[in-house]
């Protein structure tokens, strides 16, 4: 069970969290057959080469396999995957300051310990997937540019407030259980280096989202202040992380097209209602509420009947009115200005080691000549 490592007397289990993991057990095995397997491209030069590049392109798509860096693809299939995967990375870099405030602050060295690396291993996934996108042409320095100029999005969520403790917990709980729900199926992106990288993300952020659980499982069962504190968290974060799943699908503008290429395989309010399905059990198991009088199991559809987020907030924030859109990228802003000798000093150190590798060979070729 998901969270078995964390026992406790009253037996504590996540429902619903254990099939998330054996999806993306299940991706992986599927990435690894469809490796092995080809599709017949029919050529791809000579008169026809663009309709045969499109059938080929078009065949992996429905043979649900993969496109790789090399192969032809639609303009605006690559410019709809830079989009995604450049947002998608800059959450995840963005998304270490919430939290990141809290390293000083935690309450024990085990804490601060498992935060730590928790927040490190963020900054590794904002990684995997400026090198996802860079293998779609579009280079590290220029999305970074596009982010620090707030040309280019990142998730709403990491514009509000960590007030205090228990907001850590309810972000793991919430913001990192959200992004599992949503990051699972996209190890099955048509994409290969982005379904790839989402396999090891989406490992990494299973136990970040069990350490926010474990958080807020042991203030649940604290003093009256600790759970009146994750309680109060939880009420706080409950809708934004509702709206992470973006708009509703009769206002998203990518899904169609996305879902026809393979790229997302759920629609928002799909992946939206699997998450409420699944902290609706876990609530219980915490012995927390969740603060939506609408919340009720509903027979005959086997779903929660929950309340909407507010959409209209989600769009101020999104278009950087927020609570914090400001503090969030005027701190990156300036970590990218404080960190360009560090940058300088590794661009410095690569060009001394190709002219060294170049010198040796030209070397080696005198000597052989
Ligand atoms: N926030 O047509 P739609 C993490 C934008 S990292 C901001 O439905 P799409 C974590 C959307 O981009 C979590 N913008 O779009 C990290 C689009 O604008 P543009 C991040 C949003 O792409 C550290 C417009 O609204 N996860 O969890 O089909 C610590 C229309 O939307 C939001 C990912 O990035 C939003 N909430 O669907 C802890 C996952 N929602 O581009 C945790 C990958 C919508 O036209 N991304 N927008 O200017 C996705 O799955 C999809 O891009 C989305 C949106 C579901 C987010």
């Amino acid at each position: 069970m998901y969270g078995s490592d964390f026992e406790d007397p009253e037996t504590v289990g996540q429902p619903g969290a254990s099939a998330l993991l054996d999806e993306v057990e299940s991706a992986e095995r599927d990435l690894h057959e469809a490796a092995a397997r080809t599709v017949a491209t029919g050529g791809s030069t000579g008169p026809g080469a663009d309709a045969a590049l499109q059938d080929y392109f078009d065949a992996v798509i429905a043979a649900d396999q993969k496109i790789e860096p090399r192969d032809w693809m639609p303009g605006a299939y690559r410019k709809g995957l830079i989009r995604q995967i450049a947002q998608h990375a800059h959450s995840e870099i963005i998304g270490m300051q919430p939290e990141g405030n809290w390293i000083t602050r935690a309450p024990s060295l085990k804490r601060k310990a498992i935060l730590l690396a928790k927040v490190q291993d963020e900054a590794g996934h904002g990684l995997y997937l400026y090198a996802a996108a860079e293998t779609l042409g579009s280079s590290r320095d220029e999305l970074v540019e596009l982010l620090i100029t707030g040309r280019q999005k990142y998730s709403s969520i990491f514009n509000y407030p960590t007030l205090n403790w228990a907001d850590v917990g309810a972000i793991g709980w919430l913001v990192d259980g959200a992004a599992i729900v949503n990051q699972v199926p996209l190890c099955r992106c048509s994409y290969g280096p982005y379904a790839r990288a989402m396999i090891r993300i989406c490992k990494e952020e299973s136990f970040h989202q069990r350490q926010g659980f474990e958080i807020l499982y042991t203030l649940a069962r604290g003093t009256a202040a600790q759970r009146q504190m994750a309680q109060d968290a939880v009420d706080r974060w409950w809708y934004p992380s509702l709206a992470m799943f973006g708009p509703p699908d009769s206002d998203s503008t990518h899904s169609e097209q996305s879902m026809a290429w393979k790229i997302k395989r759920f629609s928002n309010d799909d992946l939206r209602q699997r998450f409420v399905d699944m902290c609706a059990q876990q609530a219980s198991v915490l012995g927390l509420s969740i603060p939506d009088p609408d919340l009720r199991w509903n027979e005959e559809r086997g779903a929660w009947d929950y309340r909407q987020p507010d959409y209209a907030e989600l769009f101020r924030v999104i278009k950087g009115d927020g609570p914090c859109n400001r503090q969030r990228l005027r701190h990156r802003r300036q970590a990218h200005e404080d960190g360009a000798w560090v940058r300088d000093a590794g661009s410095a150190y690569a060009a001394k080691q190709a002219a060294r590798r170049a010198g040796k060979r030209a070397t080696e070729q005198v000597a052989a000549a």
